[in-house]
């Protein structure tokens, strides 16, 4: 969709592509990026059709967080500039019924690891990195980064990561469980598709009452989680998709599902 400048944006069989698109400054995020991120979230909101997303970036970073070099940068109200611009993102991404996967080609820092970390799920390379750089400029984690660590990673190292701002290897952040897997640097591509191919005929409803039932449970105590999953299973026990898969299991053969 050719009106974005800062992202490359496409919606094809179900499937949003967003590519952070300014290689050259390891694509630090402008006002005008979290504008257009906001307008593709927007969209593929709307789409009843909606399957997946996937988020990566172009060039040889991920993302390295908001460009200090924005004059937006010099006023120092960064509260209304946060709740203007990177709060309707990371909700944005969190709210779409449909799984979000990230994928780290590269140095992830400051906020650009806390959307990594908004998006429901993330493969990286081996050779990318995550960064809390925010106590190196003054500021403390934020786009999600103080919500995201502790519930992934526990406290200590959300700690360390923060107050040390060291880098985190791919490796380390999959051991750590701040993501799900690291890959080797040239299966990027052949995994955005695999992954891509997955959720294009996936049972998209199942999956998106997975991630509502799985975000629920980082507030609700055991009752209110069980009566959260029967509510939802509820709805699916009345879905194509189920009728699809059960009737595939007793048949032994594989099922087709339709996201219905
Ligand atoms: C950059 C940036 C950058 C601009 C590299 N900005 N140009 C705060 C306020 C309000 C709202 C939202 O959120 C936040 C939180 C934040 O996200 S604050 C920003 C936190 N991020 C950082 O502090 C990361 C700063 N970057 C770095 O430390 C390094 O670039 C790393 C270690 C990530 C990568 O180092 P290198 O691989 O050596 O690359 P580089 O430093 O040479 O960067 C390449 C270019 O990208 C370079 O531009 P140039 O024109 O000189 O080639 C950098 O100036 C530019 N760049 N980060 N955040």
């Amino acid at each position: 969709m050719s009106d974005y400048q800062d992202i490359v944006f496409s919606y094809e069989s179900g499937i949003g592509h967003i590519q952070l698109n300014r290689p050259g400054k390891l694509n630090a995020i402008t006002s005008r990026m979290t504008d257009e991120l906001a307008a593709a979230i927007g969209f593929l909101s709307r789409q009843t059709g909606l399957r997946g997303v996937t988020v990566t970036g172009s060039g040889r970073g991920f993302c390295v967080g908001q460009d200090l070099a924005e004059e937006s940068m010099a006023n120092p109200d960064l509260t209304t500039f946060l709740e203007r611009h990177y709060s309707p993102v990371i909700q944005g991404l969190q709210a779409l019924p449909a799984p979000v996967v990230a994928f780290v080609n590269g140095v992830a820092a400051g906020a650009g690891v806390s959307l990594a970390l908004a998006c429901d799920i993330t493969f990286a390379v081996r050779s990318a990195s995550f960064i809390q750089a925010f106590s190196k400029v003054g500021l403390v984690p934020d786009g999600g980064g103080t919500y995201f660590w502790p519930r992934l990673v526990g406290m200590q190292r959300s700690m360390g990561a923060a107050l040390f701002g060291e880098r985190v290897s791919a490796e380390q952040a999959a051991q750590w469980g701040l993501i799900w897997k690291c890959i080797e640097d040239d299966e990027l591509d052949a995994t955005l598709k695999r992954i891509s191919g997955i959720l294009m005929s996936g049972p998209t409803r199942a999956l998106a009452g997975t991630k509502q039932a799985l975000y629920a449970s980082s507030h609700n105590g055991l009752r209110e989680q069980l009566h959260a999953e029967a509510a939802i299973q509820g709805q699916l026990g009345r879905s194509e998709d189920y009728a699809v898969g059960r009737a595939a299991f007793l048949k032994k053969q594989p099922p087709v599902f339709t996201g219905k």
